[in-house]
């Protein structure tokens, strides 16, 4: 059949279109790496924090269900195309944890986030158990205001280390040394993580959906 490219079954992914794409985070190192890896495809970029969009409780057991959330919240309240990321941390002799909850374990009563509590907490829960395996999770979810969705999961895997290791990039990085490599994400230049990260895996997976260069 002329033109057919798609195999019957599959939905064909919706393309982004160059133009405006609201970031729907207000993680300064997520909007940095996220720029970063959507340079070049012709959006012109604006956070969720810039165009002053609440945050919306994240509700869900998932990393694609939070990220929905917040893509889905972004889109309909800014009527443009949004992105959300999220992401999180896990060590799998605490079955997982803290994973959708890796914001949740840095947070101080005053509001701010304390990453070098979170990441001794881990250390201090997972340092009885037997094993160092560790990954880092990213969910991007693209939505546009009539409420189409595209989801994607990229993780890393690695081991935990401790203690924490290099002042480079947010987060846990300090404590996370991925595999197939000697330094943490915290001593890695950006331009290294970006190309192995969990959150260059679900990149890329997009892109191969959704973008056009
Ligand atoms: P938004 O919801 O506004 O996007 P958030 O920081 O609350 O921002 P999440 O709920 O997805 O985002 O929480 C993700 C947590 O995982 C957060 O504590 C991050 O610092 C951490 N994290 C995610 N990606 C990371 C990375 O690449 N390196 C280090 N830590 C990371």
């Amino acid at each position: 059949m002329a033109g057919a490219s798609v195999p019957s079954g599959v939905a064909p992914k919706r393309l982004l279109q160059p133009g405006r794409l609201v970031l729907a985070t207000h993680n300064k190192g997520k909007v940095r790496e996220v720029a970063a890896l959507l340079a070049g495809y012709g959006l012109d970029l604006v956070s969720a924090g810039e165009l002053g969009l609440p945050e919306p409780a994240e509700t869900e057991t998932s990393f694609i269900g939070n990220a929905s959330i917040k893509a889905l919240a972004a889109a309909r309240a800014a009527q443009l195309p949004a992105l959300a990321d999220d992401s999180g941390f896990s060590v799998a002799s605490l079955d997982g944890a803290p994973g959708v909850y890796t914001a949740d374990w840095a947070q101080q009563p005053d509001g701010s986030r304390d990453y070098q509590q979170a990441m001794a907490k881990v250390a201090a829960l997972a340092e009885g158990h037997a094993g160092r395996l560790a990954w880092f999770s990213c969910a991007l979810v693209l939505a546009w205001p009539d409420g189409h969705t595209e989801s994607f999961l990229g993780e890393a895997p690695g081991i935990w280390v401790w203690p924490p290791r290099g002042p480079a990039g947010f987060g846990y990085d300090p404590m996370f040394q991925p595999e197939g490599h000697a330094e943490t994400y915290g001593e890695m230049s950006a331009e290294t993580k970006h190309a192995i990260s969990h959150r260059a895996r679900a990149f890329a997976q997009l892109a191969a959906a959704c973008l056009r260069a």
